[in-house]
């Protein structure tokens, strides 16, 4: 039998009040089962509601310095408590060993960065029309706020909105995903561990949309931050319209690489397949598509095909493996769908794109990283967001051309180019419609202490990460302060 997990709600581990469980298994090896998780309900939620609420009486009044030092405890039960959080990430999710130890130790520096950040929750003062008027903002949190994440980044994501949060004294209801749910389940045991107080950080598990959907409705939740794909953003933004919530976005992305002559090509080469390939391309911010300049677009394809052939796929706990599986049966299928579809649309799949059966792979979710040429911007590889391992190859002649490939998505998450050229760069920085640029690296990652989002369709609301992050998780009170009669 697998071990069941609870619920952690108001500092306790809780059954779900459906008395329903689901399983989560490892998409490396389905036979792996890992655990069974509290498929949640309605009440189980109203339930975290009512401890973030009563919790949130104390926690905004508690002074910034004892919040901060919750903050670092946590950090350092994370920390040291890293090999066993990335294990279980590579278990649940998937990606290789080193990739969730560098998740892992995100998150613990995403801990820090934000236990300092309760310091600096700070207004501002202005001179007012009235000489005796003391005219300043102070900064106050909005109460409880709802997170939804996804699995893709189980130990990041769920941080990077719950950290800030809290730091300025919000309580929080986070649903993690059904994909990888065990990874949340330890960071509540880090913020057990770590003396939180009860109810500042409840989390539950479900199967997707009903518990995403009694989250968003629940009273008593004040904003919602999700992260995920867009078709369900889409769903939260139109509920939080009606509700009157506050909400934030992170969504889908068709990030592309611009390869320009001059570029270094094997430098150009390895970061255009890190960024389409690790974490077998599951990431919003992954490369999608790779923009080359006709002149060297034979010799950079055949690098890149080499180098994507050299990509050693297996179970992400073996020391020598590079990808790892897909997260589940159904967005394999949709992304060997995708694939077809490109096919159908005449585009060239010139390497990988097969589902790997026999050996290790039988019972895994394993695809070969696909590479397309002669992707175009009408074409569905040329428009769409497949999350998985498809990278689809584009030309252009001049730097015009490149910049108006790249922006003829609808999103706008993140960008690169590789460039020797200072000019060509800044050109490139001024024409991308994108929230996150990169100069000859790849378009993956993201640091903690400086914002993080995207433009057009990507996202919505405010940045989110750095010192944006309080945009989102903090409310203005303009205070007009004069002197009695
Ligand atoms: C990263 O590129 O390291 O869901 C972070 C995602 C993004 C996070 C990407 N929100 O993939």
């Amino acid at each position: 039998m697998a071990d069941e997990y609870k619920n952690f709600i108001n500092g306790k581990w809780v059954a779900s009040a459906s008395g329903k469980t689901f399983d989560d298994i490892n998409p490396a090896n389905t036979a792996d089962i890992i655990g069974s998780f509290q498929d949640s309900n309605e009440q189980d939620i109203k339930q975290a509601v009512t401890a973030a609420k009563a919790a949130f009486v104390k926690w905004n009044q508690i002074p910034v310095t004892s919040r901060e030092l919750y903050l670092y405890k946590a950090a350092d039960v994370l920390n040291r408590r890293l090999d066993e959080v990335s294990q279980a990430l590579t278990r649940e999710m998937g990606k290789t060993l080193p990739e969730s130890r560098g998740e892992a130790g995100r998150g613990v520096q995403i801990l820090r960065y934000y236990a300092g950040e309760a310091r600096r929750m700070c207004g501002e003062t202005y001179p007012s029309d009235n000489a005796a008027t003391m005219l300043y903002t102070l900064r106050e949190p909005l109460g409880v706020v709802g997170l939804i994440t996804p699995w893709n980044f189980p130990v990041a994501i769920p941080l990077w909105k719950l950290a800030p949060a809290i730091t300025y004294g919000n309580t929080v209801v986070i649903r993690v995903s059904q994909d990888s749910p065990l990874t949340g389940i330890l960071l509540g045991e880090v913020f057990e561990e770590a003396g939180l107080p009860a109810g500042v950080v409840n989390i539950i598990t479900g199967l997707g949309r009903a518990t995403n959907k009694a989250l968003v409705a629940a009273e008593g939740i004040n904003a919602i931050s999700f992260t995920g794909s867009t078709l369900v953003g889409r769903r939260i933004y139109q509920r939080c319209g009606e509700l009157g919530k506050k909400v934030q976005l992170e969504m889908g992305g068709h990030n592309p690489v611009v390869v320009a002559a001059d570029a270094d090509l094997d430098q150009a080469v390895a970061f255009t397949v890190a960024g389409a390939f690790f974490s077998t391309g599951q990431k919003c911010t992954a490369t999608r598509r790779v923009i080359v300049q006709r002149d060297i677009l034979a010799e950079f394809t055949e690098k890149l095909v080499a180098k994507t052939r050299d990509l050693k796929l297996g179970n992400g706990a073996d020391a020598d493996t590079q990808i790892g599986p897909v997260i589940n049966q159904r967005q394999l299928d949709r992304i060997l769908e995708g694939i077809q579809q490109g096919v159908n649309e005449g585009a060239q799949l010139i390497c990988g794109g097969q589902r790997l059966n026999g050996d290790c792979y039988e019972s895994g979710f394993f695809i070969q990283p696909a590479v397309f040429t002669e992707v175009t911007p009408q074409m569905s590889l040329g428009q769409e967001e497949i999350f998985g391992p498809v990278l689809g190859v584009m030309v252009f002649d001049k730097l015009d051309e490149a910049i108006e490939i790249a922006n003829s998505v609808r999103y706008g998450l993140s960008a690169a180019i590789a460039t020797k050229s200072i000019k060509t760069a800044q050109h490139f920085i001024k024409g991308i419609k994108a929230g996150i640029v990169h100069v000859n690296s790849q378009t993956a990652g993201a640091e903690c202490h400086v914002p993080f989002g995207g433009m057009k369709q990507s996202s919505c609301g405010t940045r989110e990460q750095g010192n944006a992050a309080i945009e989102f998780y903090t409310q203005l009170k303009t205070v007009y302060l004069d002197l009695p009669a």
